[in-house]
């Protein structure tokens, strides 16, 4: 079959999709091509979930948006390619953040491919297996603390008053920059913003970021309206919820046992200039979410990242939804940094000795159910 030089809309495209500093070139900082450093991030699939519809509610258009297709697996790579180009462009020559894993993967991968050194400090004992095979391997320096997530946090803010060295954080504001580009893809996916936009909230910097660029977009006329920013806190870590720093944030999702939010701010003025909401889901209600979505969709995200879809269906209970609703879920990391979690809660294995009649046997079995 001849291969066709244009797509059939004759939209002409980049060949090869070049990450977001390029695509994204006029609405971001980066001055110097030559600066860029990129692992091709961003361009993640957007993907209806007519399954989970039948499940939720038939009336709703649902998507989710795989972050976890980027190259570390998360959607951090968004603001770090932003974030490391900047060092660079700045003669930095090491950076440093605190995390719950995937800012600290996705640090030291991209610090891997600049030349620079990274330090990453993370909670002792409390951070997935993925994730913190992915900043040594990359060759990051990692320094767990004894303490939380907040505590590292607090240490990097303080260190970088003493030290030249570039915070990678999203406290950098540049990271925040290349983080708006997932909202830029969405609304360029849908020809329109969706009514609601559902987040998993941990720092709080995602949802600060969707909803600037989503303002930008609007700003510059590509869209005519704003979706409704849903922010979701794990119960046993919701300090926007409650109101008040959350001394010893536990639950199951990881990546956002997170006490004392960096983006608190940000995180309050998308829920309120949206007319949104920022509320809880329970760890079962998380764990339901995530085993629902790779159960019916194919999709594996992390137990953070279910949270988004664990909201929704909060948000169906209380009957939120009309007929028509376009509703997008960013699946913020991909299932296989936590594959612990996966095993724990899935159904054992089964083990035969190594003839026809064990296997014809558990399909039999299988049938009937
Ligand atoms: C999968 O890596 O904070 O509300 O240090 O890894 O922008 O913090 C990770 C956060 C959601 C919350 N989903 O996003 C870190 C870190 C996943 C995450 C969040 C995180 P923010």
């Amino acid at each position: 079959m001849p291969i066709r030089s244009t797509s059939p809309n004759s939209v002409r495209r980049p060949s090869v999709w070049p990450g977001v500093i390029l695509y994204y070139w006029d609405l971001l900082p980066v001055k110097n091509r030559e600066s860029i450093v990129t692992l091709h991030e961003g361009n993640t699939p957007l993907l209806r979930c007519s399954n989970l519809e039948r499940v939720i509610n038939p009336d709703i258009r649902l998507y989710v948006k795989l972050e976890g297709l980027n190259p570390t697996c998360s959607f951090k790579d968004r603001g770090m390619t932003v974030a490391i180009s900047k060092a660079v462009e700045e003669g930095s020559r090491a950076v440093l953040c605190a995390s719950t894993g995937n800012t600290a993967a996705s640090a030291a991968a991209y610090a891997a491919r600049a030349g620079l050194k990274a330090y990453v400090l993370i909670p002792q004992g409390s951070i997935s297996l993925g994730k913190l095979s992915q900043a040594m391997i990359h060759g990051a320096r990692v320094i767990e603390v004894e303490g939380n997530f907040d505590t590292a946090l607090r240490l990097v803010k303080e260190a970088t008053r003493h030290f030249p060295i570039t915070l990678v954080n999203s406290l950098n504001p540049y990271r925040l920059e290349g983080q708006k580009t997932a909202a830029f893809e969405v609304s360029d996916h849908l020809g329109e913003a969706p009514n609601y936009h559902f987040l998993p909230v941990g720092n709080a910097g995602n949802i600060t970021a969707y909803w600037k660029g989503y303002k930008q977009y609007l700003e510059i006329g590509r869209l005519t309206s704003l979706p409704k920013m849903m922010g979701f806190q794990a119960a046993g870590a919701a300090p926007i919820v409650l109101g008040k720093v959350v001394e010893q944030p536990e639950t199951v999702a990881s990546a956002i046992r997170i006490g004392n939010p960096a983006s608190w701010q940000g995180a309050l003025a998308a829920r309120d200039e949206s007319n949104g909401v920022i509320d809880t889901v329970t760890d079962e209600e998380i764990i339901a979410a995530y085993k629902l979505l790779a159960n019916t969709e194919g999709a594996l995200a992390e137990p953070a990242s279910a949270v988004s879809v664990a909201g929704v269906i909060k948000k169906q209970r209380e009957r939120l939804f009309r007929k028509g609703d376009t509703v997008v879920c960013t699946l913020t990391g991909h299932g296989l940094k936590d594959p612990d979690v996966a095993i724990r809660h899935s159904a054992q294995s089964m083990r035969i000795s190594p003839n026809l009649d064990s296997l014809v046997a558990i399909f039999e079995r299988e049938e009937k159910k």
